[in-house]
């Protein structure tokens, strides 16, 4: 293709291409290698496989192979929830009414007839690429904290209800833990602001490593403090998590003079809800986690109170 100039991808995106004739992966393969990375599979189980442990840009599906059709393919693809946004383009001989509306039932993106005309396939996948990477960047403009890269306050009031349904819907237990660095301000004064900013980097994918669920959250919920939102986890669940963030943190060993460790520490507050026997509220719970985290300074910070 020559003005794909244009997807001002560094990297080049990443293509899936599922055929069970050698000579289709072939022919797709050539189309595509020079704009994208291409892995070829022959057949929907393998794909499936490959893909529960990669996140292609595109998926470039055959409608007919043995075992497992195309569009059965599609469907186990868009049931996986990291795959949504991920465009799968169906390439098939046959273009009757039936085939097509199953293509659009099954979640595709697209379809292109075989033989393929090249320049129409390579123009689809551009567009549906492009429309992905858009939607990536506005997903992250949208919801993310751009100095730390954590979740922001748009996204905890957006997205984080929907969290608490779920583990209303599933009578479970949710864990707050609310952290503030401690003597931050005196850091900030004392190494300057840069190094600040360097500093809440390095403490936020701190306390992200330590998380190990998916569905477990780090919100920057304010200049210095952090929201860490724990689903489906106990008292002890959360108090093991607040213990090891503080000391993940204190182990950072980042120099603080102005405090009595020397080093930049943090303090924490926790609060456990259980909707199995109480109404869960955003609000309570994180002023209830605040309170315990004040309780944590006025006993000398580096620590967390449940
Ligand atoms: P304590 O131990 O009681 O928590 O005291 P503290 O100094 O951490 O608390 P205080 O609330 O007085 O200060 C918070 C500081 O966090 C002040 C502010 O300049 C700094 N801060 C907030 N947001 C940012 C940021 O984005 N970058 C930098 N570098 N500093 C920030
Ligand atoms: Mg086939
Ligand atoms: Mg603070
Ligand atoms: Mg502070």
């Amino acid at each position: 293709m020559s003005n794909d100039e244009d997807l001002s991808l560094i990297e080049k995106p990443l293509a899936l291409i599922v055929d069970d004739e050698q000579i289709s992966r072939t022919v797709l393969d050539t189309m595509l290698e020079s704009n994208y990375q291409c892995i070829s599979v022959n057949s929907g189980p393998s794909a499936l496989t490959w893909l529960a442990n990669h996140h292609p840009d595109v998926i470039i599906l055959d409608m007919n192979m043995p075992g497992m059709s195309g569009l059965e393919v599609c469907r186990h693809i868009k049931l996986l929830p990291e795959m949504q946004d991920v465009p799968v383009i169906f390439v098939t001989g046959s273009d009757s009414t039936e085939i097509q509306d199953a293509c659009w039932e099954s979640g595709a993106a697209d379809f292109a007839l075989k033989p393929v005309v090249a320049s129409t396939l390579l123009h689809r996948i551009k567009v549906h690429v492009q429309n992905k990477k858009r939607i990536e960047l506005l997903n992250e403009l949208t919801y993310k904290d751009h100095l730390t890269k954590m979740h922001n306050r748009y996204y905890l009031a957006q997205e984080v209800p929907n969290l608490i349904k779920q583990v209303i819907r599933d009578n479970a237990k949710l864990s707050a833990i609310l952290i503030d660095i401690d003597h931050f301000k005196g850091f900030n004064d004392t190494y300057g602001h840069l190094a600040g900013d360097n500093c809440l980097r390095q403490v936020a994918s701190t306390i992200a490593s330590v998380l190990r669920r998916p569905s477990d959250k780090v919100i920057r919920f304010g200049g210095e403090e952090f929201l860490v939102l724990l689903p489906y986890t106990d008292e002890s669940g959360c108090e093991v998590v607040a213990r090891i963030l503080v000391e993940s943190i204190k182990a950072l060993n980042i120099d603080n003079r102005v405090s009595k460790h020397n080093v930049l520490t943090i303090s924490a507050g926790c609060q456990v809800v259980n909707a199995a026997i109480e109404p869960i509220g955003l609000e309570t719970l994180i002023s209830d986690a605040d309170d315990a985290l004040l309780e944590a300074k006025s006993l000398g910070k580096n620590r967390y109170v449940r």
